[in-house]
């Protein structure tokens, strides 16, 4: 009655529509993630020969541009932010504001423990300035965020002023504590904008125990669409003041405690080149 060809054309058929099934049924949902790495205060001081030099802090430089320029090029990272130290010349964690007090140790300042720290990252001289081999091109970096500018209160991360979490009666008393940079409402600004379903935050720089732990912590305590975001600090693209490997080991499990992933640069690098062959919808620009 039929013949063979038209049985040949009715299975190939039934066969494509099967698997077209199959697929949209296992198919996974396309989750859209904006990846943003912060390069927290790449800065002359932070480095050799710097007013507070964290040992080998030069030396991380050629890892942030790579991880900068691979996952901006292939698409990996949507936004690259430079955190700045910008301080004024007497702001109040330096020890020479403190007469008979020394560098490197701890006052009360505005109702805070407060380290004191040699004089650094003072606005428009060369400490301040990013370290010569930063790429800071205009195709890298999508924002600068400068902090410290208030003499008040010392400000470790890149979203808020020291003091965010003080106590209420503080707070009331010195209302300038824990301000936001306006970082934390520049991502959410941006991942709203583009659609995003979930954020990604890489943090890199210096001082791994200082900025870039508590640029780590701030981060994590973002929620965008009811979930806490997703943070990683890239290990061997930061250097830390404490040169103990058990204070560092400390500050680890400290940050993996709270969530944090703690990751190396070579696992980031493999993904970023991972991420280029997945046939997804890039994010809008
Ligand atoms: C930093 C101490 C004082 C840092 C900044 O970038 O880690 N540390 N100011
Ligand atoms: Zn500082």
């Amino acid at each position: 009655m039929f013949s063979t060809g038209f049985w040949i054309a009715l299975v190939a058929i039934a066969a494509i529509v099967a698997l077209v099934a199959l697929m949209a049924a296992t198919a996974k949902p396309i989750v859209r993630v904006l990846r943003v790495l912060i390069r927290v205060d790449v800065q002359n001081d932070f480095c050799d020969g710097g007013n507070l030099a964290v040992s080998g802090g030069g030396l991380i430089v050629g890892i942030i541009n790579k991880l900068s320029r691979l996952g901006k090029r292939l698409g990996f990272y949507d936004l690259v932010v430079d955190t700045q130290d910008s301080h004024p010349r007497d702001h109040g964690s330096f020890f020479d504001q403190h007469p008979g007090l020394a560098a490197f140790t701890l006052h009360v300042l505005n109702g805070l423990q407060q380290m004191l720290w040699t004089v650094h990252c003072v606005v428009n001289t060369r400490g301040w300035q990013f370290h010569g081999d930063l790429d800071r091109s205009a195709e890298i970096v999508d924002k600068t965020v400068p902090k410290g500018q208030d003499k008040r209160v010392d400000s470790y991360s890149g979203f808020y002023d020291n003091g965010r979490d003080a106590a209420e009666a503080l707070k009331a008393q010195y209302p300038f504590l824990g301000k936001s940079t306006g970082l934390a409402e520049y991502i959410i600004a941006e991942a709203e904008k583009r659609n995003a379903d979930e954020i990604l935050i890489d943090v890199v720089g210096l001082a791994f125990d200082y900025c870039v732990a508590y640029t780590a912590k701030d981060a994590r305590t973002i929620v965008y669409r009811g979930k806490q975001i997703r943070v990683r600090v890239i290990l061997d693209a930061t250097k830390a003041i404490a040169n103990k490997p058990h204070e560092i080991e400390a500050k680890v499990k400290e940050l993996e405690a709270l969530g944090i992933e703690v990751v190396m640069s070579d696992d980031v690098v493999n993904e970023i080149h991972a991420s280029a062959f997945i046939p997804y919808p890039p994010m809008m620009h």
